[in-house]
């Protein structure tokens, strides 16, 4: 288990990581939040705006300028899942070529990120909204927020990971029951089944979530990124396998310059400070 590498992309003139679209790319040190940015649809996804998604991340795991993704909603909401006035055009296509083409690489650059994502969830989350909510690693809610598993009201299935994210979460027996029953789940009954880490005022949504990004930032990136992969591997590996390729991680860790700086630090009783080599 190696970590990818990574170029200088990311810096501005980086074209996929311009706000377009119904997406704002915003950096700040080497922290970039991504909002999505229609909120006269709850930030409803369009094919422009899941193409600008995709590509900022693709962008985003070839950086090694950034270390830490917040993906946030504009306005009310976090995210109303697929546009459901763009269904209905005549030349939509059908869901399971917008699942394969759309959603599910968009899921999948998601947990491949290098990078931690925190999803700062500021209010409704629904369908495929929610399953974006459910593929970043870390979750906090504004006291606003609430999950709407919106698949069965219009007679779908859930998708984009949700089948196999939530019950990873929640556990099958809750996950059964919100995929089944399908009630909304408000963000203080989402932080008691631990569906997101942690629930603040909606003015600190922000705030809470870059000084956490902050903090992430300052850790060491490719054993954040490796540790990320051995965490997503351990689900469909056993007790060996991850023990093996723990060993092997840590090999790579071991031999970076970021472990040397870490133990000089400790000797030296300073803060690391950790450039991902
Ligand atoms: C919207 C939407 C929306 C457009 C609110 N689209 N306008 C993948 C593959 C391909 C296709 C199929 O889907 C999938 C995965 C999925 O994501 S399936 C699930 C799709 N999403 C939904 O079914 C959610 C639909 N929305 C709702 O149920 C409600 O709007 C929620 C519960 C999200 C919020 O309810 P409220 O807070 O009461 O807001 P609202 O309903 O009044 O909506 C405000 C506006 O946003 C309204 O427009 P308007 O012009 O009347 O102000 C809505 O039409 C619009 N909007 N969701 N998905």
């Amino acid at each position: 288990m190696g970590d990818r590498s990574r170029s200088s992309a990311g810096s501005p003139a980086d074209e996929a990581l311009q706000s377009r679209d119904g997406l704002r790319i915003e950096t700040r040190a080497s922290v970039v939040t991504l909002t999505l940015d229609r909120p006269d649809s709850l930030n409803a996804l369009t094919v422009p705006l899941k193409v600008a998604l995709l590509e900022a991340l693709l962008a985003i795991a070839r950086s090694s300028a950034i270390r830490v993704v917040v993906l946030t909603g504009a306005g009310r909401a976090f995210c109303a899942g697929q546009d459901l006035a763009e269904r209905a055009e005549p030349d939509a296509p059908p869901l399971e070529v917008e699942l394969r083409e759309r959603y599910n690489p968009m899921v999948r650059a998601l947990r491949d990120l290098p990078q931690p994502v925190i999803a700062a969830i500021n209010g409704v989350a629904a369908g495929a909204g929610a399953s974006l909510a459910l593929a970043s690693d870390l979750r906090i809610a504004s006291v606003d927020a609430r999950f709407v598993l919106a698949f069965g009201r219009i007679g779908l299935v859930p998708d984009s990971g949700l089948t196999w994210l939530l019950p990873r979460l929640v556990g099958a027996a809750r996950a059964a029951e919100l995929a089944l029953v399908g009630d909304p789940l408000g963000a203080n009954e989402a932080l008691a089944i631990g569906l997101v880490g942690r629930v603040v005022p909606a003015a600190e949504l922000l705030p809470a979530a870059h000084a956490l990004a902050d903090r992430i930032a300052e850790g060491p990136p490719r054993a954040l990124a490796m540790t990320k992969r051995l965490l997503e591997a351990g689900w469909s590996t056993d007790l060996d396998e991850a023990l093996e390729a723990e060993a092997a991680a840590q090999g790579l860790a071991g031999a970076s310059a970021d472990h040397a700086e870490g133990l000089a630090a400790f000797r030296e009783k300073r803060p690391p400070r950790f450039s991902g080599e």
